[in-house]
């Protein structure tokens, strides 16, 4: 038997971070109630690497605090630091030295961050203290990183749709023995229905502020009050308990039409019909697994179309696991691309809302509001518009990664740098998502009460999204002629008069000359 000495050098510290609130969070495999540590803490370090909205704050410190409070009356032994603790080192690293300091571990252990940015500043601050630290691969995701490099390698092309019928394939999500469900694997076609002010939508589960939340409240107000974003009314869950009731009310009010509107855009109607539930599975209160398979069985217990199940299925085991692999496949350096070398300031209606076009002051009013806009919004709106008038990607990444209560870089970045701005030169995408005002009219009902003329193309009053797509097209000629998906769109630029085609420059250059 190992003497009480011996037996104390076993201890492990664990670390967990802020998006790891999950019981089943691999740093906790094989742990020891009796004499492990558990360490979870509030630092100015991930506080502030960016502004942080407001909301995205208030919404991490109170589901740690939660999560560590749920911890302990389990039996653990949680150090628990708070932001304002006087003793609060500011650093994850500095807070390990301060439990590890006089006491005696065999290790430290972590589930790897999600973050390249901390996974390197917690391997060198090991590589310094001379500290065993075991980093322990995150297993809430379905595709290892090497299993998504050994899936990349020799592949001219990474194409999302074909990573996705392998995660189909290996977890049987929506399988009929080899074969997907319904014949198909992907039903987008169906997804594309703009939505009529008449729809019966269903506004996401709220959970009322308890004592906790209501303490954190208080002190991101006084310590953050500076930081983007409204804090009140804050409605999002913060424990497990109330992220599954959230995933519940979604799966029974809103699933049935995720599919068929999940492109549209609604003036006052901020969530239509999608889950709201990505700040809950990013910080580890949901399993990406368990909301497929509640999906899974809306759909075959009658309750939800194929439509709407695989689209929104295809969402997690497919974009989700997709774009975490690319972003490991090309860290460190993916977040500096540039491929257009945009390099114009992000505007400043991007923090305020007040612009006269009617599409992005929705889209950026809610987002300070609600710390959330859905994926079009994100990607047609304020992400078309940023790339069109050539925004610096880097510029664009910051603030999505700051404004979001789903936001880490992992997911994050790839969307934007690839997904959104084209930044990485087609890596993840097979051409630029830029669209003009009409695609966001077909789409929407924003244009009905806007400033500007969705059918004027040119001139005083035009939608500056017409003129802006032109000019990217343009200005971008030599990157992008060559795309075969593009050859239709030059063709249309080709044939304009010469007079047409000054009067598209001519009003992108007084458009460019207003924002910025
Ligand atoms: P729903 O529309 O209900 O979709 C269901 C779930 O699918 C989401 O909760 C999410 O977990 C997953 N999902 C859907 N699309 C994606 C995607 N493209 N990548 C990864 N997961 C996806 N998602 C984030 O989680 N964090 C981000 O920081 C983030 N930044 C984005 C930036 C841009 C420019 C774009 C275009 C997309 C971004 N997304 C991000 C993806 C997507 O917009 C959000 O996941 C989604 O809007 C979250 O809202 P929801 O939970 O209502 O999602
Ligand atoms: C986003 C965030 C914030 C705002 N604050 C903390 C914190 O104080 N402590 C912590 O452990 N984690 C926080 N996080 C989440 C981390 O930034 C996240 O774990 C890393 O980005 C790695 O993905
Ligand atoms: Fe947006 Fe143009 Fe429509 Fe105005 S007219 S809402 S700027 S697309």
């Amino acid at each position: 038997m190992a003497s009480q000495e011996n037996a104390q050098e076993l201890r492990n510290l664990i670390l967990v971070l802020g998006d790891q609130l999950c019981r089943k969070v691999s740093s906790l495999d094989g742990a020891d109630r009796d004499q492990d540590i558990i360490l979870m803490a509030e630092v100015s370090e991930e506080a502030g690497y960016v502004r942080h909205h407001k909301k995205k704050i208030a919404f991490l410190f109170s589901a740690m605090r939660h999560f560590a409070r749920e911890l302990e009356e389990d039996g653990w032994k949680v150090r628990y630091t708070k932001l304002d603790d006087p003793e609060n080192s500011g650093s994850l690293a500095g807070e390990i030295e301060g439990v590890l300091d006089g006491q005696r571990f065999s290790r430290v252990v972590i589930t790897e961050p999600g973050e390249y940015r901390v996974k390197s500043a917690l391997d060198a601050w090991a590589e310094a203290s001379g500290a065993v630290l075991e980093m322990r691969q995150d297993s809430r995701f379905l595709c290892s990183h090497e299993r998504f490099q050994s899936w990349a390698e020799g592949r001219k092309q990474l194409r999302m749709e074909y990573f996705y019928r392998e995660m189909r394939r290996e977890t049987g999500l929506l399988m009929q023995g080899d074969q997907p469900e319904g014949g198909k694997w992907n039903f987008d076609q169906e997804n594309r229905k703009p939505a009529k002010g008449d729809l019966c939508l269903p506004h996401p589960l709220e959970t009322r502020p308890d004592a906790i939340t209501e303490e954190v409240l208080d002190l991101v107000e006084a310590r953050f009050g500076g930081h983007f974003g409204t804090l009140r009314p804050f409605w999002f869950a913060v424990t497990r308990e109330g992220a599954l009731q959230a995933l519940e009310y979604f799966a029974e009010k809103a699933l049935s039409c995720f599919g068929d509107y999940q492109d549209a855009m609604l003036e006052g109607e901020r969530f239509l019909y999608h889950s709201v539930i990505s700040q809950y599975i990013n910080s580890g209160l949901l399993e990406p697994m368990e909301v497929c398979r509640r999906v899974e069985r809306a759909y075959y217990e009658g309750n939800a179309p194929l439509n709407a199940a695989e689209g929104f299925i295809r969402q997690i085991i497919g974009w989700r696991e997709y774009v975490r692999g690319i972003y490991w496949l090309n860290m460190p350096g993916y977040t500096e691309q540039n491929y257009f070398g945009a390099s114009r300031p992000l505007p400043d209606f991007y923090w305020t809302g007040e612009t006269g076009m009617a599409c992005l002051a929705a889209a950026i009013t809610q987002t300070r509001e609600e710390a959330y806009a859905h994926h079009i919004q994100r990607l047609m709106v304020t992400g078309n518009f940023a790339m069109l008038a050539g925004v610096d990607p880097r510029e664009v990444h910051e603030w999505y990664l700051a404004v979001y209560a789903d936001a880490y870089e992992w997911v994050e970045a790839p969307n934007v740098i690839g997904m959104s701005q084209f930044a990485d030169g087609g890596l993840l995408g097979s051409k630029p998502y830029a669209a003009s005002g009409n695609y966001i009219n077909k789409m929407s009902d924003h244009c009905a009460g806007c400033s500007y003329d969705v059918k004027r193309k040119t001139g005083e009053g035009a939608c500056p999204f017409n003129p802006l797509y032109w000019d990217f097209l343009v200005r971008n000629t030599d990157k992008l002629r060559g795309n075969p998906r593009l050859r239709q769109v030059y063709r249309t630029w080709d044939r304009m008069s010469s007079e047409r085609q000054d009067a598209y420059l001519e009003t992108a250059r007084r458009v460019l000359e207003r924002y910025f």
